[in-house]
């Protein structure tokens, strides 16, 4: 049995910073080239993960990458000395300097697709890292990400981390993100649902104002990669008119949690047909919660990122829900959690969390963490010491505090020197977590 759910959030780098880099989505792009704090924005999603500690909930991270990423910045033609690279690239092509330098890796969700091996016909827990290419600032991450969940989950006779899909438009991937995976208690096995955003059957309606991320067939391809039937999978497609509205992934407008799918009225094409289907796949035994527009309209489930929450259910068996703070702020969706959703979905307790670095990138709680539900024994052999206890969070706080910047600009980045002070940072996060040195040899490229 998989009974654990080990929730792996990316540590926010040294260099998070608000490069407007993501077309359709509406935060990165409304505060594009405003002043970011990393210090802040790591402080703000360690505090989020030391909060499902203490509930009892493991929690693991994930280390940040190294930015400026020298060796994409070679591979695009820049050459010389590090200083030469970082400065003929921010002079002749700065949106290109930009997406080097952007520390999107803290959004794990989008790192892989995970399947426990309860559900697996491999018999081992599956990981098919995201390969990311519909935009090249997320993109350089999938190599990366690749080889450091093939050294965290190394051992074979427990993990399968298979390689990213083809990196062509056809199988557009972007993980978990578009994802989830329901847990049917009397049949005991879990039902997964893909989303895609995009089509390629002609004449089928498109999103016309922002552009699809996931593609049916990378979808069909992670299902098979990871060993899941097809009784064991659901293939939905985003509605056009969300993205349109800024829902450039599914854990922007639906969230699942065991055998409860909650999610806005607009979250899929042929609603209707999906949930019957999902009834009857599941013998009954999913309970959904729909939103009406009414209640919380597409533009406002973007803005506050509603469902873009986590549920999760403490050591002591309580049922928690973690919000983005801009849920209590916004008078109307806080009625509708605590009036409606509590309810709804039996919650104990309600906990809003101030992650304003991550949302004006378009970033909440969910966004951060990559679910991997796993049993104790397979726990106990991913190595490195990335899972977060006392001792590991008050490190890592330390180093944050000490060597993150509190005000940044990509400007900084072209100073070499400013540039080693910070990859000595991620270094020295790379020690604390038993992570190998050379996970990072093809990134700095010195
Ligand atoms: O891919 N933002 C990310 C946010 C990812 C959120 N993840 C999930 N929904 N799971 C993206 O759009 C903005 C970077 C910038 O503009 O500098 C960015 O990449």
């Amino acid at each position: 049995m998989s009974d654990l759910e080990v929730n792996f959030d990316g540590l926010v780098g040294p260099t998070h910073n608000f490069a407007g880099l993501a077309y359709g989505n509406i935060a990165s792009l409304k505060n594009r080239n405003s002043v970011s704090n990393p210090r802040l924005a790591a402080l703000q999603g360690l505090a989020k993960m030391k909060r499902l500690m203490d509930l009892g909930v493991p929690q693991a991270v994930l280390p940040p990458q190294v930015r400026p990423d020298l060796r994409l910045l070679r591979q695009l033609g820049f050459a010389g000395t590090p200083p030469i690279i970082l400065e003929k690239a921010w002079k002749s092509a700065p949106d290109l300097f930009a997406m080097c330098c952007s520390a999107s890796s803290m959004w794990a969700a989008n790192a892989a697709t995970v399947a426990p091996s309860s559900d697996s016909e491999f018999g081992t827990l599956c990981i098919t890292p995201a390969n990311l290419v519909s935009q090249l600032h997320r993109h350089m991450e999938s190599w990366f990400n690749y080889r450091v969940l093939r050294f965290l989950f190394a051992n074979t006779h427990y993990f399968r981390v298979n390689q990213p899909l083809p990196g062509v438009s056809e199988f557009s991937d972007e993980g978990a993100a578009n994802h989830m995976r329901l847990f049917l208690p009397a049949a005991k096995r879990g039902l997964h649902i893909f989303v895609y955003g995009m089509s390629s059957r002609v004449g089928d309606y498109q999103a016309s104002r922002y552009p699809a991320r996931q593609t049916l067939s990378a979808s069909r391809a992670v299902a098979r990669l990871n060993g899941l039937s097809q009784r064991q999978t659901i293939f939905v497609r985003q509605t056009p008119e969300a993205i349109d509205h800024g829902v450039f992934h599914n854990d922007v407008i639906a969230i699942s949690h065991k055998n409860q799918l909650l999610c806005h009225e607009k979250a899929f094409l042929n609603q209707d047909v999906f949930l019957n289907q999902l009834d009857t796949d599941s013998g009954g035994e999913v309970e959904v919660i729909q939103t009406r527009s009414e209640q919380i309209p597409l533009a406002l489930a973007v803005e506050t990122y509603l469902y873009n929450s986590q549920l999760v259910h403490s050591a002591q068996g309580e049922r928690v829900m973690l919000l983005p703070q801009q849920c209590h702020t916004n008078v109307q969706v806080r009625e509708y959690v605590e009036q409606e959703l509590k309810n709804q979905l039996t919650l104990d307790s309600i906990a809003y969390f101030d992650l304003q670095q991550s949302m004006k990138n378009g970033g909440g709680p969910a966004c951060l963490r990559l679910r991997v539900p796993m049993n104790k024994a397979q726990l106990a052999a991913v190595q490195g010491r990335v899972m977060l206890d006392e001792t590991l969070y008050e490190q890592l706080k330390a180093v944050i505090s000490a060597g993150y910047p509190d005000r940044f600009q990509l400007k900084d980045l072209t100073d070499w020197g400013f540039c080693r002070h910070l990859n000595e940072t991620v270094l020295t996060l790379y020690e604390l977590m038993g992570l190998p040195s050379d996970l990072l040899d093809s990134q700095l490229m010195i």
